[in-house]
């Protein structure tokens, strides 16, 4: 049977069809000495977009021809590396779409009718003692910028319809489609109302939203980040956050995760998530089933379902 490396965990679902298949070795359970003796035998890996594959692990899987990723970013996997390699990548694109995108949504909104403030003063019990709460903002008929007009950028902007927003994007390219093309970041933030993150990690895209960019989103602005903690500048965040330069802030990623700085948890103008864009039960198994389709039909016939795109033509 061939011997694949499980870096991270996995659900029982896809524990059980892996197993059934190939000898599993979980990284948990070994250390790099125990991988310099075995990692020759080990022909597949499994991980998730947080863990990816360090470069230390690579270097010891000498006989390495595939890495199934669990999740759409693969920023933790030297893309690049992988193809000098020869190495096959897969992700799970497209089922945690609506999900990103619903996450996105509730952020916003949370932002806007200030859900967090309410919800602590019923619980305070200031509504019996000092009346109606103070008035929220309307989320109806916004200006929102997408960076990252990809699967769950578009994803984001249908499923905000009901909300009847101009939507307006950035990317690096223009695209096909009726909404406005910001070439410039700092000209659509300055345009917006909102401006959610949802492009790839990796240095392409680090520090992408940075204080001029903030600024110009402004006082009444609000930025919601779904992609990585690394596409916005954290500490800039937190100044334009502290002095007022920013409104609000929805956020379900961070540079350091888990570590959440205590200046963005102490904010009041914060709603704040632990990465849980694409984590209900039913999206998860999506995700799982297709990190073990792709591992398996690499295994049976040397193709799979959703290479990344850097490895389509291997
Ligand atoms: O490369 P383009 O022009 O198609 O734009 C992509 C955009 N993007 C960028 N935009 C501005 N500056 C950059 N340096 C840059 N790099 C990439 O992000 C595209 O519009 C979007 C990514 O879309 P997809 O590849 O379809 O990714 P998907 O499935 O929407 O997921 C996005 C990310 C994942 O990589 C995870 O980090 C996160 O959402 O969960």
């Amino acid at each position: 049977m061939p011997e694949v490396l499980l870096i991270g965990g996995a659900s029982d679902a896809m524990l059980t069809r892996m197993e059934a298949a190939c000898t599993l070795h979980q990284w948990a359970d070994h250390d790099m000495a125990w991988l310099q003796s075995n990692g020759a035998a080990i022909t597949h890996v499994v991980t998730n977009g947080g863990a990816g594959v360090q470069p230390a692990i690579m270097d010891a899987l000498p006989n390495l021809k595939m890495i199934s990723c669990y999740g759409v970013g693969y920023d933790s996997i030297d893309a690049a590396e992988a193809v000098r390699r020869g190495i096959m990548v897969t992700h799970t694109p497209d089922v945690l779409n609506a999900e990103v995108a619903t996450t996105a949504v509730l952020l916003m909104l949370a932002c806007y009718r200030e859900m967090r403030r309410d919800d602590a003063y019923v619980r305070s019990g200031a509504w019996e003692t000092h009346g109606a709460a103070p008035l929220t903002r309307s989320a109806e008929n916004q200006t929102i910028g997408i960076l990252g007009l990809g699967r769950i950028g578009q994803a984001i902007a249908d499923k905000l319809a009901p909300w009847n927003p101009t939507i307006v994007y950035h990317s690096r390219s223009k695209k096909d489609v009726a909404y406005t093309y910001y070439a410039d970041l700092t000209d659509m933030a300055a345009a917006c109302d909102v401006l959610i993150c949802i492009t790839p990690g990796g240095p392409s895209t680090n520090k992408l939203v940075n204080a001029d960019v903030l600024a110009a989103l402004g006082p009444d602005g609000t930025l919601i980040n779904v992609s990585r903690g690394s596409v916005v500048d954290e500490a800039a965040l937190i100044d334009a956050l502290q002095s007022g330069a920013l409104g609000w802030a929805g956020l379900d990623v961070f540079e350091h995760e888990p570590h959440v700085p205590k200046a963005l948890r102490d904010l009041p103008n914060t709603v704040l998530l632990p990465h849980a864009g694409s984590a209900t039960v039913e999206t998860r198994a999506a995700m799982g089933a297709l990190t073990v389709d792709n591992l398996l039909q690499h295994i049976e016939k040397g193709t799979v379902i959703s290479a990344i795109p850097e490895c389509a033509d291997l």
